[in-house]
């Protein structure tokens, strides 16, 4: 049951990263992701933005279809919107998955309206099926009850490069600083019992170009880490590089970058999304990912973190680490866990990564890291 749980959350991801790849395709759907909502119409067609319901949408997908599949699952899967949108009456209206392509264009375009032929477009990819030509994905068989399992679901991390959409940011050692390629689907599942991420995946709908057609070929990762089991679409880790690699958001403070110059010297990169930073790490292109505030979520990080485990690595909250090892404590540090909301706030707060965190593949990586922070002040 739980090996066809992963191939079912890869096919998902598949179907989530060609939605993606269509609201930048298609004409009609790419004029409302970069509307700009200025002047006195702003706002009057659209309550919301058309980006959050592209969201929302992919968010119903995987809803829809892993619930269908794995029945155990409904009322788990988790994700960062809200599927409430106002329609142009002003009525609310619950975006789902409706049983026919036509019913779910006519409840689409009671958002959209006028714009038909966007909803239109949209019912059909979400209908549609997906085949996933994967030998090696088909081959692996895991026994993971799914009525132990939840799911958060990122549908596009780093929206802002997404609707940026910038295809020409060159690479600095295989990172890219910013761009489209830093808007990724994320789809993690965790123990419903200790929270703990088990099969994650990543899609990145916005690999490379296909060089004849042009069109946006993507590609994805996965891994499993459950008990003994680990097993991952990615080779294991090299042994680790004397010298760290470590990225960063361009958020970050001067704190962090101060302290961690001694030990990376030239080697701190820079990359949006947070998704995309746990995959620079996954990929070996760095070594660590560094992040010192609360700005990140269980959604951004439940399926990095799985593959990560799966590779032998892991997230930790930076915070908590960084205070154990200032107190003399050298012992494991306790990995981000997935089913604890904050307590005492509201909202997406109660699933902040609060404190930050450090990713990281190799533990003594991790361990240099936080000797390095551990002598900022401020931190
Ligand atoms: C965001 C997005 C931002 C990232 C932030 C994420 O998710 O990935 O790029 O900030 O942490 O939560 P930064 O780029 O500074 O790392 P979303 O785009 O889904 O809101
Ligand atoms: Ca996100």
């Amino acid at each position: 049951m739980g090996g066809g749980l992963l191939q079912a959350l890869v096919g998902v991801s598949e179907k989530a990263a060609g939605i993606a790849r269509l609201c930048r395709r298609e004409e009609p759907l790419f004029q409302l992701l970069v509307a700009e909502k200025t002047g006195p119409d702003k706002n009057r067609r659209f309550l919301q933005d058309f980006k959050t319901l592209a969201d929302v949408l992919i968010q119903e997908v995987i809803k829809h279809d892993l619930g269908k599949e794995f029945p155990e699952l409904q009322g788990h899967i988790h994700g960062e919107e809200s599927n409430e949108f106002r329609n142009t009456h002003g009525d609310t209206v619950a975006v789902r998955v409706c049983a026919t392509p036509g019913d779910t264009a006519a409840l689409l375009l009671s958002v959209l309206e006028p714009e038909k032929v966007a909803a239109e477009l949209l019912a059909a990819a979400v209908h549609q099926e997906v085949e996933l030509g994967d030998p090696e994905l088909a081959g692996v068989t895991l026994s993971i009850p799914p009525q132990d399992l939840a799911i958060w679901i990122d549908p596009i991390d780093s929206t802002n490069e997404y609707i940026g959409g910038r295809e020409d940011v060159v690479p600095i050692d295989g990172i890219a600083p910013t761009g489209l390629c830093s808007a990724l689907v994320l789809i993690g599942a965790y123990d419903r019992h200790t929270g703990c991420p088990v099969l994650g995946v990543i899609n990145e709908p916005f690999f490379r170009r296909d060089p004849l057609t042009h069109r946006w070929q993507g590609r994805y990762h996965w891994g499993v880490a459950y008990g003994d089991t680990k097993l991952s679409s990615l080779s294991p880790p090299p042994p680790p590089r004397p010298v760290p690699c470590v990225v960063l958001s361009r958020a970050e403070g001067s704190a962090v970058r101060g302290a961690l110059g001694p030990l990376c010297g030239d080697r701190l990169r820079f990359a949006a999304g947070a998704g995309y930073k746990m995959l620079c790490v996954l990929l070996g292109l760095a070594d660590a990912y560094v992040l010192s505030e609360g700005s990140t979520f269980a959604w951004d990080s439940c399926a990095p973190h799985a593959i990560l485990r799966a590779l032998g690595g892991g997230v930790v909250a930076l915070a908590g680490a960084l205070g154990a090892r200032r107190a003399g404590d050298s012992g494991d540090l306790p990995e981000l866990v997935y089913n604890r909301p904050a307590e005492g706030v509201v909202g997406a707060e109660r699933w902040a990564n609060r404190g930050g965190l450090v990713a990281y593949l190799h533990p003594q990586h991790l361990e240099a890291v936080l000797a390095a922070l551990a002598t900022a002040p401020g931190l």
